[in-house]
C-alpha cells in the first residue's frame, strides 16, 4: 500500500445503481484464436458479467435496467460501415459458407497500396473490420453490442438526472473499437459513444484503467479536443494492444495535448499503479472536465490470467476513493477483467472505496 494519506470519505456515500441488460448473452461464441491456439471457453464469457453482477447486489447496489437507444450516439462514433457489417455481416458470412463462428483469414494491411481495397466478398468483411482473431463473432454479437450501448447511454442520462456516480455493467466491452474497427474483445466502444454524448454539455474525461491500452477510445478522440482521453495501463511492448500505448501519442491538430498515456513496466503493483491513477486524475481534474468516463477493467489486478500487473483489492478501494474525489458526475463502464473468482469482489471493492465504506 502507498503511504499517501487516506483520503476523506465523499459527502453522499450510498447505493450505486447497476445498470444491467441481459441480452449480453447473445454474444457467445464458442471459442477464440488466441496466440496461435483455440482458446475454448473463450476469455470474455457471459459469466463475467454475471459475477459482478451477483457481488454488487449482494453488496447492496440496486440495478436498473437499460432503456433501449437509437442509432444516433452509435452513429456519432462509429462509421456506418462498421455498423452495416456488425448487424449484417454474420449472416452474409453463413451464407457465403462460412464457419459457425466468424474469425477474419485474411487481414487488411496498411503497407498495400491505400491501405488495400474493400472486397465484395462476405467471407473477406471481418478482415476488413476486424483487427485480431480473438474477437470471434456470432449472430447475436449485434444484439449484445446494442444492449451494451444502451446500458452506457443509461448511465448518461442518469447522470444528467443528478446521480453522481453510476455502475454500467457494460460487456462485451469496448475500448479497443476505433470508429471503423473492432477487436480485443470489443463490439461498439460504448465509453466513447457515452463520452461523446456527455461532451455536448461540456468538457468530458475518459480515464482507462483497464490493463490494456484502450486504442479504440484514442483514436476516436486523437483531434478532438472536447473529450480527454487518459490511460493507465500496462506498456504495449509487452501487452496487447502491441501497437499502441506509449508516452509520445498526444493527440493532433485540435486534440493535441489532450490524450495521455501512462504505460506501466510489467509487475507493477499498487504503489506504482496508484501514483500513475493520481497522476491521471491530476490532470483530469486540471483541464476542468463537467463528467469522467471511466473505462474500468480489472485486468491489472495480480489475479488476472492475461493481464501483467499487480493490483490488489486494497489498490482498486483506493482508486474507488481518489476517482470520488474528483467530485465530478462519473460513468463508471466496465471493460476488461477475466479472473471469475475476483471480479466481483473487485467491482464491491471500487465501489467501497467511493461511497467511503
Ligand atoms: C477489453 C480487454 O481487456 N481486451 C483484452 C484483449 C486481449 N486480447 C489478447 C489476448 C492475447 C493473450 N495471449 C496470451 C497468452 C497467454 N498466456
Ligand atoms: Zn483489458
Amino acid at each position: 500500500m502507498p503511504s499517501a494519506p487516506i483520503p476523506t470519505a465523499p459527502s453522499e456515500p450510498g447505493p450505486v445503481p447497476v445498470v444491467v441488460d441481459d441480452r449480453h448473452h447473445a454474444h457467445d461464441p464458442a471459442y477464440e484464436l488466441n496466440g496461435g491456439r483455440v482458446l475454448e471457453p473463450r476469455r470474455e464469457v457471459a459469466a463475467r458479467a454475471t459475477r459482478i453482477r451477483e457481488a454488487l447486489v449482494a453488496a447492496g447496489h440496486p440495478v436498473l435496467e437499460a432503456d433501449a437507444h437509437d442509432l444516433a450516439p452509435i452513429e456519432a462514433v462509429h462509421d456506418p460501415g462498421l455498423i452495416a457489417f456488425l448487424r449484417e455481416g454474420y449472416d452474409a458470412w453463413r451464407a457465403a459458407g462460412g464457419g459457425e463462428v466468424m474469425i477474419p483469414d485474411t487481414f487488411r494491411s496498411p503497407v498495400w497500396a491505400r491501405g488495400g481495397r474493400a472486397s465484395a466478398s462476405p467471407l473477406a468483411a471481418p478482415g476488413w473490420w476486424v483487427f485480431d482473431t480473438c474477437t470471434p463473432l456470432v449472430a447475436g454479437s449485434y444484439l449484445a453490442a446494442r444492449a451494451a450501448v444502451d446500458i452506457a447511454m443509461t448511465g448518461v442520462a442518469a447522470l444528467r438526472a443528478g446521480h453522481d456516480v453510476v455502475y454500467g455493467l457494460t460487456r462485451p466491452p469496448g475500448h479497443h473499437a476505433g470508429s471503423d474497427y473492432l477487436g480485443g474483445f470489443c463490439l461498439f466502444n460504448h465509453a466513447a459513444i457515452a463520452a461523446r454524448a456527455l461532451a455536448a454539455d461540456g468538457p468530458v474525461a475518459i480515464l482507462d484503467l483497464d490493463v490494456h491500452h484502450g486504442n479504440g477510445t484514442q483514436d476516436v478522440f486523437w483531434r478532438d479536443p472536447q473529450v480527454h482521453y487518459v490511460s493507465v495501463h500496462a506498456d504495449p511492448d509487452h501487452l496487447f494492444p502491441f501497437f499502441s500505448g506509449t508516452t509520445d501519442e498526444v493527440g493532433e491538430g485540435p486534440g493535441r495535448g489532450a490524450n495521455r498515456n501512462l504505460p506501466l513496466p510489467h509487475g507493477t503493483d499498487d504503489e506504482g499503479w496508484l501514483a500513475a491513477v493520481d497522476e491521471a486524475i491530476a490532470e483530469v481534474d486540471a483541464r476542468g472536465a463537467s463528467a469522467v468516463v471511466v473505462s474500468l477493467g480489472f485486468d491489472a489486478a495480480a489475479a488476472d490470467p492475461i493481464g501483467s500487473l499487480g493490483v490488489s483489492a486494497a489498490g482498486f478501494a483506493a482508486a474507488g476513493r481518489r476517482l470520488a474525489q474528483l467530485e465530478r458526475p462519473t460513468l463508471l463502464l466496465q471493460e476488461g477483467g477475466y479472473a471469475l473468482e475476483h471480479i466481483g469482489g473487485l467491482a464491491c471493492d471500487v465501489l467501497a472505496g467511493w461511497t467511503g465504506r
